[in-house]
């Protein structure tokens, strides 16, 4: 052992992408570059390239419940968050497992819940038994709920396709428990800036940025949600974090690159250095 001094830790509940776009990778690339060391706790494997989910096996709820809790007991767990859950028994294994880890909206640990529902592809990620528990496990026990629009419809049956719309669905989304709401502007496409809705209760906070014309985003809902992440694990505030969050992932996507036949992956490759010094 070291007498470093050790980064801040963030754990993350999801889904393993083979394409490495989206999913845990998304989350530890982001994790890594946001100065953060990552923890895992896999829910899934999936087998996917950029042309669809063609397989995947889902992981014991007991083995997912066991990583939560054997990172918390040891490493330390400054902030965490979901994303693929993959099963109504492994959302309740979760919810269980973050009870006992201190982690969730009235623990000492924030929970980002990113209520991932579909592959990019539209390939479900979890059945209907998974989004009742989602809304029922989960959505009280979040610090932040980070639904794109397509989420916000599954949860709220609300269909959203303006920014007035949008204040709309996070006051009702705020009913369902979470302590903050972070609505996100990516799929109203006709609208030239990509204006996000942060709500507490109280108060909204827009989240203003440029909408990228680039067709390569996957991965972009994880990388914002992983980057928020961070930003609590750092010792940020929601509203510092989310602002943190928002400029993380627009950067990725604006250096989103294409790999493979369809949309290619957000990037994490801005923020690294170049390789001073390492010989030619
Ligand atoms: O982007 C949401 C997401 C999360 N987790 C996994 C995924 C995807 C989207 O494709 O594959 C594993």
């Amino acid at each position: 052992m070291s007498d470093k001094s050790s980064p801040p830790s963030a754990l993350t509940i999801a889904g393993s992408d083979s394409g490495g776009a989206a999913g845990l990778q998304a989350d530890l690339r982001t994790f890594l570059t946001c100065g953060v060391h990552g923890l895992v706790a896999v829910t899934a494997v999936t087998v996917q390239n950029t042309l669809g989910v063609h397989d995947r096996a889902d992981i014991p709820a007991g083995i997912v419940a066991g990583q939560i809790e054997a990172v918390a007991a040891d490493m330390g767990v400054g902030a965490a968050k979901t994303g693929m859950l993959a099963s109504a028994e492994i959302i309740h294994a979760v919810a269980q497992a973050c009870d006992r880890a201190g982690i969730g909206r009235d623990a000492d640990i924030p929970f980002v819940v990113d209520p991932v529902a579909a592959s990019m592809h539209g390939h479900p990620l979890f059945d209907e038994h998974g989004l009742a528990a989602l809304r029922d496990d989960l959505l009280p026990r979040a610090t932040v709920l980070t639904p794109n629009l397509d989420e916000v419809r599954l949860l709220t049956e609300m269909d959203v396709r303006d920014r007035d719309r949008m204040y709309e669905a996070a006051v009702v989304l705020h009913r369902l428990g979470p302590r903050y709401v972070l609505v996100k502007s990516g799929h109203l496409v006709d609208d030239p800036e990509c204006v996000d809705v942060l709500f507490d209760g109280r108060e909204f906070v827009e989240l203003a940025g440029p909408r990228e014309q680039t067709q390569h985003t996957h991965g972009a809902g994880d990388t914002m949600a992983s980057a928020l992440t961070a930003g609590l694990a750092r010792g940020m505030s929601v509203v510092e974090a989310a602002r943190f969050g928002k400029w993380f992932v627009g950067n990725a996507v604006a250096h989103a690159y294409p790999m493979g036949a369809k949309v290619g992956p957000v990037s994490a490759f801005w923020r690294l250095a170049p390789e001073e010094g390492f010989p030619a």
